[in-house]
C-alpha cells in the first residue's frame, strides 16, 4: 500500500505497511481502484454533459465514491468492494448516457482507455495484485512527485468538496453546475495530466469549485435549521440516559432528535458536531442536552467512557475498542467491519441500545461554552465590531482552526490563542478548536473574545465574516487587521485552503507540518505566489503577525 493523503502519514512521507489511521492494506489496495474507476465514470459522464445528458444517479455515486475514501471514513473492505461494484454500473450507465448522446448528436462516440476501460479481474487476489498497476508509486516513477502530488492535490481538494455535496444532497439541495465540475476535474484527472501549469491552475479552481459547494451547504443548513445565533452549550452531562452523536452529518442529529423526543433519553454532540446547537431548529429540542468530549483523536478514550450509545455520521472514526465496539454505529459513508452500520433514517436499533445503557448516574458541572457565531451573526455584529476598531478597543483578529490531530506539535495552537493580547479577537472554525474552546477568553465590550463560527465547512462563514468586514473598513481581505493561522488534518482542510488560496489570501501559516503530497518544489510555488508560510513558534510567529 502506499498513501500519503493525511497529515499524519507514516513518518512525513507515506503509509506504506499499514496506515496510521487503521487503514489495512487490503481497503487501501481497495480504495486505489475505487479511485482509479471514478475517474472513468467521469470519463463518460463528461462528455455526456459536453452533449447536454446528465444522470443524477451518476452525480451522486461519483460524489460519495469519493467521500468514501477520505481519512478516517470507511475502513470495511467489504463496503469498498461493493463501492468497486456499484461504480462499474454507474461507468456502464455512464457509458450508454454518452453513446445515446453521440447518437442523438450524429457523432462517433470516442474510444476511451484507461479508467473508462479498466475492467476488474475475476479473483480477489488478482484484484488485489491490479491495484498495484493504479498506486501512486506507480505514478511517483513515472511522472514524478511533483506532478503526482499536484494531481492528489486536485483529487484530496475533490474529495473534501464531495463531502460537503454529500450533506448539501442529503438535504435536498443540490447543483448541477458543480457535478458537472466535479466531472469535469476527474476527466482532467483521468488524461493523466503532466504539465505544471495546468495543473496549479487547476489547484486554485478547485478552490473556487470547493467555495461554491459551501456556499451550497450554509444555504441547505440555514434555511433547512435556521441561522445559527450564538447559544451557550453545557459541556457536562445531566443525569439520566444518553446517546452520543460525532461526525458532520446535522440531518442525522435531527433525526435522532425527532425520534427520541419524550424518550427522556438526552442527545450530546461530539467533535464536529457541536456547531449543532446554535441551530434554531436543532437547539429548540431540549433533550439536546449539550456537548461532550473533544476532538476526533481523543475518540477512543471518551467513548470508552460514554455510558451509551455513539453515532459516527461522518469522518472521522479510529479504530473503535472492543470495550464499545458494540455500542458503536456507523452511518452514511462510514464504515468498520463489524460495526453496526445503520442503512436508514431508523434509529431504533440505537435507542433500544441507549435504554439499556446506564446512563449518566449524576449531573456534571453547568459550566458551558459559546457557539453560534455564522455569518448572519457576525454581520449583525459588524457595526458593533468597526466601532471596537476604530476606537481602539479591539487590535486585530487572529482565525485560528482547522482540522486537530493527534501530533504533540499541535499544542502551539493552544499557545498561540493563550497567548493572543487582550485587546485582540480569535475567530476559530473547525475541530481544532477544541484546544482552546473551553478556555474563559473573556469579552471586548459586547464581543466575545472567541469567536466559534462553526464545523470546518462553516469556514465559510468566516470567510463571509473577512468579506463583511472589509466590505465595512472598504478595504481588501488582505489589508484587514487579520491574521488567518490553519491546522490541517485530511482532504477536506485541503479543500478549504485550496478555496483560500482561490480567494487570493495571502500570509496563511499552516501547520503542525506540510502535507507530503505537495513537494519543496510546490510549496515553494505557494510561498512565492501567496506568502504561505509553515507554523513556527507560537511566540515568534504571534509577534511578527502584530508587527507586520
Ligand atoms: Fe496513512 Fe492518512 Fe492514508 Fe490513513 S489516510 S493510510 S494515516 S496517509
Ligand atoms: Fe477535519 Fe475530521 Fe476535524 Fe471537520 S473533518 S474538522 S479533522
Amino acid at each position: 500500500m502506499f498513501c500519503y493523503q493525511c497529515e499524519q502519514t507514516a513518518k512525513g512521507e507515506g503509509c506504506m505497511k499499514f496506515g496510521v489511521c487503521g487503514k489495512d492494506p487490503e481497503t487501501a489496495a481497495l480504495q486505489d481502484l475505487l479511485n482509479y474507476l471514478v475517474k472513468g465514470v467521469s470519463m463518460y459522464a463528461h462528455r455526456a454533459r459536453e452533449l447536454g445528458k446528465a444522470d443524477r444517479e451518476v452525480d451522486v455515486f461519483t460524489v460519495q465514491a469519493l467521500f468514501t475514501t477520505v481519512t478516517n471514513v470507511n475502513f470495511n473492505p467489504d463496503d469498498i468492494r461493493d463501492e468497486i461494484e456499484r461504480g462499474l454500473q454507474m461507468r456502464q450507465k455512464a457509458k450508454n448516457l454518452y453513446e445515446q448522446a453521440c447518437r442523438e448528436a450524429g457523432q462517433k462516440p470516442e474510444g476511451l482507455d484507461g479508467p473508462a476501460a479498466w475492467l476488474p479481474p475475476d479473483s480477489d487476489s488478482e484484484l488485489l495484485e491490479a491495484a498495484e498497476n493504479f498506486s501512486i508509486e506507480r505514478r511517483q516513477k513515472e511522472l514524478g512527485e511533483t506532478v503526482t502530488g499536484l494531481q492528489e492535490l486536485i483529487f484530496y481538494g475533490l474529495k473534501g468538496s464531495a463531502a460537503y455535496v454529500d450533506h448539501a444532497h442529503a438535504l435536498g439541495y443540490e447543483n448541477d453546475d458543480i457535478y458537472g465540475d466535479f466531472h469535469d476535474f476527474l476527466n482532467f484527472l483521468a488524461e493523466n495530466p503532466t504539465e505544471v501549469e495546468d495543473l496549479v491552475g487547476r489547484v486554485l479552481s478547485a478552490g473556487e469549485l470547493n467555495f461554491r459547494v459551501m456556499e451550497l451547504l450554509d444555504s441547505a443548513h440555514t434555511e433547512t435549521y435556521g441561522h445559527p445565533e450564538p447559544t451557550p452549550v453545557r459541556i457536562h452531562p445531566e443525569e439520566g440516559k444518553a446517546i452520543l452523536v460525532s461526525g458532520h452529518d446535522l440531518k442525522d442529529l435531527k433525526d435522532l432528535l425527532e425520534q427520541t423526543e419524550g424518550s427522556g433519553i438526552k442527545v450530546y454532540t461530539h467533535g464536529e458536531m457541536l456547531p449543532a446547537h446554535g441551530y434554531p431548529e436543532l437547539n429548540k429540542f431540549d433533550h439536546l442536552a449539550g456537548n461532550y468530549g473533544g476532538a476526533w483523536q481523543n475518540q477512543q478514550k471518551e467513548f470508552d467512557e460514554f455510558p451509551g450509545p455513539i453515532l459516527m455520521t461522518t469522518n472521522c472514526l479510529q479504530k473503535p475498542r472492543d470495550s464499545y465496539k458494540n455500542r458503536i454505529f456507523t452511518k452514511n459513508r462510514v464504515g468498520w467491519f463489524g460495526v453496526e452500520h445503520i442503512e436508514d433514517g431508523d434509529f431504533s436499533q440505537l435507542i433500544e441500545a441507549a435504554k439499556e445503557a446506564p446512563g449518566f448516574e449524576e449531573d456534571g458541572g453547568d459550566e458551558t461554552i459559546l457557539v453560534g457565531f455564522g455569518h448572519n451573526a457576525i454581520e449583525q455584529a459588524a457595526g458593533d465590531i468597526v466601532e471596537a476598531v476604530e476606537g481602539g478597543a479591539l487590535r486585530h483578529f487572529f482565525f485560528i482552526g482547522g482540522c486537530d490531530g493527534a501530533k504533540p506539535g499541535r499544542n502551539y495552537y493552544t499557545k498561540l490563542a493563550e497567548q493572543v493580547p487582550e485587546d485582540c479577537a480569535i475567530l476559530t472554525a473547525a475541530c481544532g478548536k477544541y484546544r482552546f474552546n473551553k478556555k474563559d477568553f473573556g469579552t471586548i465590550g459586547e464581543l466575545p473574545r472567541l469567536i466559534d463560527t462553526g464545523q470546518c465547512n462553516d469556514s465559510y462563514s468566516s470567510i463571509q465574516a473577512a468579506l463583511t468586514l472589509a466590505d465595512a473598513f472598504d478595504c481588501g481581505v488582505n489589508d484587514l487587521p487579520l491574521n488567518l493561522v490553519v491546522s490541517w488534518f485530511e482532504q477536506k482542510a485541503v479543500a478549504i485552503l485550496l478555496t483560500l488560496l482561490h480567494l487570493g489570501i495571502e500570509d496563511i501559516r499552516l501547520g503542525p507540518t506540510p502535507p507530503a503530497f505537495v513537494t519543496e518544489d510546490v510549496f515553494g510555488v505557494l510561498q512565492d505566489e501567496f506568502d504561505l508560510k509553515l507554523i513556527n513558534s507560537a511566540e515568534s510567529d504571534l509577534q511578527e503577525m502584530l508587527n507586520a
